[in-house]
């Protein structure tokens, strides 16, 4: 793999600036935000004064723990455009969830919102190795979603060569790659595992694709699985981490040199860790729920926004700005099985130990006798479908499974092919089990 290191001089100086300049900048931002907030969207105001916070309350950072926490329900009892803060015309974009579990929640963006969003993601992008005048395939769904769209606005901003070839025709995918000599890819690590079947469909070595780093998000996956689409393509594979809410991909990005966790663009997302249960701040370094503040935004100002995603906050290393560890899941895909809390994440990592089994898979939980199962279905990889490998592998997967998490598993190894693969954020959990 090349070394894709930027230069120091490439970056934009706040990424390497002092703590406490960056501490004076959100100060700054941060009473702005929470005045914006307070004063042009009724949720706010009523919920501050709900808490008895005013945002003269805040004359450092800290103070930020003694206002409330939004949840989604706040952004869904507002729709569609409750919780602007600008007048409706002003908006240039907006962006909504898919809305499959419930009301979508709406978001929107000023001009000058998208003109900062297009900075992080150019940030991002040119954290990951990427410089002016390389061609980027961005294979983040282009529409609501702010995938494509996202990583489009950082790609021009940073002077990219973007192909926008969105989600799906997997076939199509693998050609434009080798055609146009895509040096960057952008698109969920579970998509990147088809397009990686695809070559292998197609007669294609992964490893003499043009490709040198791919930029995964939008859903959790592991060092194991960095480790397995590095070694397949030969390319760097990072991580880049965003939610609607604060904005869309790009809040926080991987450094191609140290991939040891994401810098959080703390200029203008501000977070923190709470315990999910409490609500209390926790110190840096302490695994809990991840929450943000947006320091910029005007279109949607956002104060202590619950992700449900679960890491936990450390120093900057390449960056100062702090990192965020590798998120291990969401609060709302654990599982809790007998006792024991388990995420995906867990069986992936333990899946991709076992010689002889492809990287797809999925969870189905069942409950026969009213005691939760969970079956892990997976399948066999290219080259190892001979049933005596399945039946071993299988066992080697419940016993890893067994010893690391500490639950009883079933495995099914289906035939190639046999996994229901994703073309954007993979669907890991199946619960088949009666409603409560
Ligand atoms: O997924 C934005 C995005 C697009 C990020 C492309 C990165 C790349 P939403 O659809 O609102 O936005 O989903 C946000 O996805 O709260 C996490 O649970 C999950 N997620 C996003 N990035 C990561 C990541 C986009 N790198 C939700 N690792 C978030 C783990 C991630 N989970």
């Amino acid at each position: 793999m090349k070394d894709l290191t930027p230069s120091r001089e490439s970056l934009n100086p706040i990424e390497i600036a002092s703590r406490d300049e960056i501490a004076a900048l959100q100060l700054q931002r941060l009473k702005w935000s929470l005045r914006h907030a307070y004063e042009s969207v009724p949720h706010y105001k009523a919920s501050f004064d709900a808490a008895g916070v005013h945002p003269d309350d805040l004359t450092e950072l800290a103070d930020l723990a003694k206002f409330p926490l939004t949840v989604k329900q706040d952004l869904r009892d507002n729709y569609p455009f409750g919780m602007f803060a600008v007048p409706r015309e002003q908006v240039k974009r907006i962006h909504a969830s898919s809305g499959t579990t419930g009301q979508p929640t709406v978001v929107g963006y000023t001009e000058n919102d998208l003109q900062v969003w297009g900075e992080v993601v150019a940030r991002s992008l040119r954290a990951s190795g990427l410089r002016p005048g390389d061609i980027l395939h961005n294979a983040y769904g282009y529409g609501l979603f702010t995938g494509g769209l996202g990583i489009h606005l950082g790609a021009d901003a940073l002077g990219l060569t973007t192909v926008p070839v969105s989600g799906g025709m997997t076939q199509r995918q693998v050609r434009l790659i080798e055609d146009f000599g895509a040096k960057g890819i952008t698109v969920t690590p579970s998509y990147a595992l088809s397009i990686l079947d695809e070559y292998a469909a197609q007669g294609l070595d992964p490893r003499n694709s043009p490709l040198e780093v791919g930029i995964f998000g939008a859903e959790p996956w592991t060092n194991a699985m960095r480790k397995e689409i590095e070694d397949a393509f030969d390319m760097h594979a990072v991580d880049i981490y965003g939610l609607s809410e604060i904005m869309g991909p790009g809040v926080a990005n991987e450094c191609v040199e140290t991939k040891d966790g994401l810098h959080i663009w703390e200029d203008h997302f501000y977070p923190e860790v709470i315990n999910p249960e409490t609500g209390e701040v926790l110190p840096d370094g302490e695994p809990g729920e991840l929450v943000f503040t947006s320091l910029s935004k005007e279109a949607f100002p956002i104060i202590r926004y619950r992700t449900r995603d679960l890491t936990r906050l450390l120093p900057g290393t390449a960056r100062s700005m702090r990192r965020m560890e590798k998120v291990t899941g969401r609060t709302d895909d654990m599982i809790i099985l007998r006792g024991v809390n388990v995420f995906p994440t867990q069986i992936e990592e333990q899946l991709m130990t076992v010689q002889g089994l492809a990287p797809h898979f999925q969870i189905e939980l069942t409950r026969p006798d009213r005691m939760d199962e969970m079956k892990i279905l997976t399948e066999a990889a290219e080259g190892f479908s001979a049933h005596d490998a399945r039946v071993h592998a299988a066992a080697t997967l419940r016993s890893r499974i067994k010893d690391s998490v500490g639950i009883s598993v079933k495995v099914e190894v289906a035939d190639p092919g046999g996994v229901a693969r994703s073309q954007g954020k993979a669907v890991r959990i199946v619960d088949n089990r009666p409603p409560a």
